[in-house]
């Protein structure tokens, strides 16, 4: 019997032995089960690709926010707020956000079970402090890991603390006093390359920062004009200690597309809390929440003083009122850390801390990512 296959069925066009024919039904079932093998094993890598790109909350059982996560020892360590129910009425002077500690979170990897360490420092530990233990961070130098936290003082004006420890996850030893020169909150520091330590730091509204021009307190501070200059992110070099500040602290200029200062008016972009620093192929990226328009946004600069250049947004709008991040790499992966009042059902101070992968374009641009993922 001869069968024309034609040219569909075989490499070579022509006719075919029934013996032959048998073998390409078995050939052509063959290569229909690798190519439905193929199918399985794309679509298995779709589903993983979903899951390593959909953001994973790390923990469930206690309410944490503004992560600071840092790779320490070959693990990934957060350095969050501990949102607690303080039975404060949401009002404007932002009263409801009291925390009184910090937990430290380690994990082995993304995804992984997490290790929350305990109370690494307590509000009653801190010789200073009065309330309110904001959105800390935390460093490796000299063989020492530094907390970096802020604080209202006895007389309720946001400091910057720092407290020292041997060990990552602490417990961490505060210093008697604030970091001299320090105020408002948010701190947040960044090593470079060359080994220099710089703090980026500031919030305005509740994190007091509209009291303050270049570096000194001013009587009856108030936020510019809308067509005036926004207020700036604040940046000091630390001393070799980490426990001070070695310069004066210095304004960190953000500018628009057009090379102007971005106006206090554009709250879609101007700088309101959360600042953060990384490097991305040499660049110094500056990212940052717009607060009242709930945007995490970022900037470029070729240095770790600015100017810096707003570029875009990270991540669009949580559910919740604030948005706080960070940006780390590990295994050659980057990572988003920040918060959501998802699991509290909107209670904007009971936050969960999640991550979600974080891409670049091929131009050196961030991927946006979607808040309510
Ligand atoms: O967690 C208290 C404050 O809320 C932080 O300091 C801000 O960044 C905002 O997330």
């Amino acid at each position: 019997m001869r069968i024309n296959l034609g040219k569909l069925a075989t490499r070579e066009p022509g006719t075919i032995t029934h013996e032959n024919h048998l073998m390409q039904i078995a050939s052509c079932h063959l290569k229909t089960n690798m190519i439905a093998i193929f199918l399985m094993a794309v679509a298995i890598t779709t589903i993983n690709a979903q899951i390593k790109h959909k953001p994973v909350y790390l923990v469930k059982d206690i309410y944490i926010a503004d992560p600071s996560a840092h790779v320490f020892n070959g693990k990934i360590y957060v350095y969050p707020s501990h949102d607690i129910e303080a039975g404060i009425q949401e009002i404007n002077n932002v009263d409801h956000f009291n925390m009184r500690d910090y937990h430290i979170f380690s994990m082995d990897k993304v995804g992984g079970p997490v290790t929350d360490h305990g109370v690494a420092l307590d509000v009653k530990e801190v010789p200073w402090a009065g309330r309110q233990m904001w959105a800390p961070d935390a460093a490796f130098k000299n063989g020492k890991y530094y907390l970096y936290f802020p604080a209202k003082d006895k007389t309720d004006i946001f400091r910057i603390g720092v407290a020292v420890s041997d060990k990552p996850e602490g417990p961490f030893i505060p210093e008697t006093s604030p970091i001299t020169g320090s105020f408002s909150i948010d701190p947040a520091v960044f090593t470079d390359t060359d080994g220099k330590s710089y703090m980026y730091f500031g919030g305005i509204w509740g994190g007091q920062l509209q009291h303050y021009s270049n570096g000194k307190a001013i009587e009856c501070g108030a936020q510019p004009a809308g067509d005036k200059p926004s207020l700036n992110p604040q940046v000091a070099l630390m001393s070799k200690d980490m426990l001070q500040f070695a310069e004066n602290v210095k304004n960190l200029e953000i500018l628009g597309p057009d090379g102007k200062p971005i106006k206090s008016g554009d709250n879609d972009r101007r700088f309101f809390e959360a600042s953060w620093m990384h490097k991305f192929n040499g660049k110094y990226y500056f990212s940052y929440s717009t607060g009242d328009t709930h945007k995490l946004c970022y900037a470029t600069g070729d240095n770790p003083y600015g100017p810096f250049t707003w570029q875009g947004v990270i991540l669009t709008p949580v559910v919740g009122w604030t948005s706080h991040h960070s940006i780390v790499e590990f295994k050659g992966t980057w990572y988003l850390f920040y918060h959501d009042s998802k699991p509290s059902g909107g209670k904007t101070w009971l936050r969960s801390v999640k991550v979600a992968e974080l891409n670049y374009n091929a131009d050196g641009t961030i991927k946006m990512l979607e808040g309510t993922d």
